[in-house]
């Protein structure tokens, strides 16, 4: 078991118990034993097998450390089941509406007796939730939104979640007598920012092993279907999986045919048949003799092509680009040198200023920035010019110690409401690195936002845009800016702009990070790290700006510190 999935099930605990109306102090215990899980370097799984106690965690005690002893080595805790059975799975689902959290979930199913998203809905609108006390008609209002945006993004899952599970399975099945091989195919593997359901391939001597090893997975709830080649699973998370076994020479055309997309698929069926080819799950055909199928590069040759990048397999330009023999070669989480966006414990980060520079040296980066936020940003502490000062000079002083890392004394500056940004030119003219980005306001008109924007780019300290759009994956939609123009502004004033890395935010999306590199703007992808952990987020970054299209040359933070700092400051003038 993956710590971000003990992680999330004492996150489901201190949901489940906050709904039921627990002490809050207890609550809080749990969720900050969620994060010390998820933080934590170490397989806790290995820690638990070589008999050692969780306790020696931060802030664990015995209590916490028995409870996720007993999920890592059961797969599930007699509390956890309880809760389950008390507070029905849709009072959770009411907490990925936007603004509505376990109070007022709790209220709603305590009050209303609604155990649903559709009863929530009809409640909302009949009048009933607005009536509730501590509610309103601006908070069913509020609600109403919410249940839209969600329902836009459905069932679906954040890759990382996604991925961290299926990796977990996929390692599995491979240490199963008789399976010979495993991979994620579907959107897990070409990347998606979100997840509807896993798909999983496998070849076997036996399939029946296979299955049966899936079906007694600690992941897994309940197996919904199984059939000689196909096994659907349900995992208690709620996320769904198909479990494919085949055989091995058929390996490619599967892997290549669940890996979709489905659009993808189409073309590549249109291609065979224009050559006079049949193209399944199990291979490729000429006069129903299998002609290709053992791996994917076979497929592809088959109908004349290369083989193609699954990040880039959505039925856009890639069969173009494959024919004419200009598949671009996308960059890869080892050509990134540096990180340019990273907090510490002077406002909302969790680690200190030398932590975060000793994790940065121990994941190889030759340089990184650390941004902690401007004053706007109260919530998070945000730094004042007294404060930024301050905290410039202990970075200063803390970087003597390491050798072999650059440390970049940044800033993350708001872009306020009315187009300033939250610290004078004097003392941003101080820093090696700005990130400008949005906070607030992020609902204002577009012409207003645009000019946010604009006037940002236009400042001559300005390094790079923080998350441009602000949007936060299925939860906010990006801001209303014509980002065309923001972007050619950028391109004409040097700024660069920024992918950030978090599984949430992936933003720039695939399509404007495109937009970017046409215009020939440096990108920058950070992972806007608020832990020592927080640097892991680089990867989603990278298959954000691989679904782009994006190749080493046009990611700035790919360059050696000597070519890098050459892009600093040339803007000042
Ligand atoms: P998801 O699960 O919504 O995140 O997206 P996918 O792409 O994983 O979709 P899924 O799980 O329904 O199917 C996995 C792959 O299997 C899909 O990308 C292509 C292939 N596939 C599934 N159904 C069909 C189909 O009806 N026609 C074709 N051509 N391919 C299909
Ligand atoms: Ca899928
Ligand atoms: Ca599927």
């Amino acid at each position: 078991m993956q710590n971000a999935t003990l992680a999330q099930w004492f996150e489901e605990l201190a949901d489940r118990l906050e709904i039921q109306g627990a002490n809050p102090f207890r609550v809080r215990a749990y969720r900050n034993a969620a994060r010390t899980f998820a933080d934590h370097p170490e397989p806790l799984a290995e820690i638990v097998s070589a008999g050692r106690s969780l306790q020696e965690l931060p802030g664990i005690g015995q209590d916490l450390a028995d409870k996720a002893a007993t999920l890592i080595t059961t797969g599930s805790l007699p509390q956890l089941e309880e809760l389950r059975a008390q507070i029905p799975q849709g009072v959770l689902d009411m907490l990925r509406i936007p603004g509505l959290g376990p109070k007022k979930a709790a209220v709603l199913f305590h009050e209303l007796a609604i155990t649903s998203l559709d009863q929530l809905r009809a409640a909302a609108e009949s009048g009933a939730v607005a009536g509730l006390k501590g509610f309103g008609k601006k908070t069913a209002q509020a609600i109403l939104e919410g249940l839209q945006l969600a329902a836009a993004a459905g069932e679906r899952v954040y890759l990382a979640e996604a991925k961290a599970v299926s990796d977990e399975i996929v390692a599995g099945l491979l240490t199963v007598p008789g399976v010979y091989q495993a991979a994620a195919a579907g959107s897990v593997r070409r990347r998606n920012e979100t997840i509807g359901d896993l798909d999983v391939l496998a070849t076997a001597a036996d399939s029946a092993a296979a299955m049966d090893f899936l079906a007694a997975h600690a992941l897994v709830e309940k197996v919904l279907a199984r059939g000689d080649t196909k096994q659907r699973v349900r995992l208690k998370s709620g996320l769904e999986l198909d479990l494919r076994v085949v055989a091995d020479a058929s390996y490619g055309a599967a892997l290549q045919y669940f890996t979709g997309s489905k659009e993808h698929n189409i073309l590549v069926r249109k291609r065979a048949l224009e050559r006079g080819l049949k193209i399944n799950e199990y291979g490729v055909y000429r006069d129903d003799i299998l002609v290709a199928g053992h791996t994917e590069d076979d497929v592809y040759a088959a109908i004349g092509l290369p083989w193609i990048p699954p990040e880039l397999r959505e039925g856009q330009r890639e069969m173009e680009l494959a024919e004419t023999g200009r598949l671009p070669r996308l960059i890869e989480l080892a050509d990134i040198r540096g990180d340019l966006h990273s907090h510490t414990t002077a406002t909302d980060g969790q680690a200190t200023i030398r932590e975060m520079i000793a994790a940065a040296q121990r994941r190889g980066l030759e340089y990184f920035a650390i941004t902690d936020h401007s004053k706007r940003v109260t919530m998070a502490n945000g730094l004042d010019a007294d404060r930024l000062r301050a905290h410039w000079r202990e970075i200063e002083q803390v970087r003597r110690d390491f050798s072999g890392i650059e440390v970049l004394r940044g800033i993350e500056c708001d872009i306020l409401e009315d187009a300033t940004l939250d610290l004078d030119d004097e003392v941003l003219a101080e820093a090696d690195w700005v990130v400008a980005v949005l906070h607030y306001g992020l609902k204002q008109p577009a012409e207003q936002v645009t000019r946010r924007l604009l006037s940002a780019i236009a400042n001559p300290y300005v390094s790079v845009i923080g998350h441009p759009t602000a949007r936060i994956v299925g939860k906010r939609p990006p801001v209303a800016a014509n980002m065309e123009d923001v972007l050619k502004a950028a391109a004409d004033q040097g700024v660069m702009m920024e992918i950030n890395a978090h599984p949430s935010r992936l933003d720039l999306d695939d399509v404007l990070a495109a937009s970017a590199k046409t215009l020939g703007i440096p990108l920058v992808i950070s992972t806007d790290a608020h832990s020592v952990n927080g640097f892991d987020v680089m990867q989603y970054g990278v298959y954000q700006a691989r679904r782009a299209g994006l190749e080493a040359a046009d990611v700035a933070n790919t360059r050696p510190w000597h070519e890098f700092r050459q892009l600093l400051h040339r803007r000042r003038g």
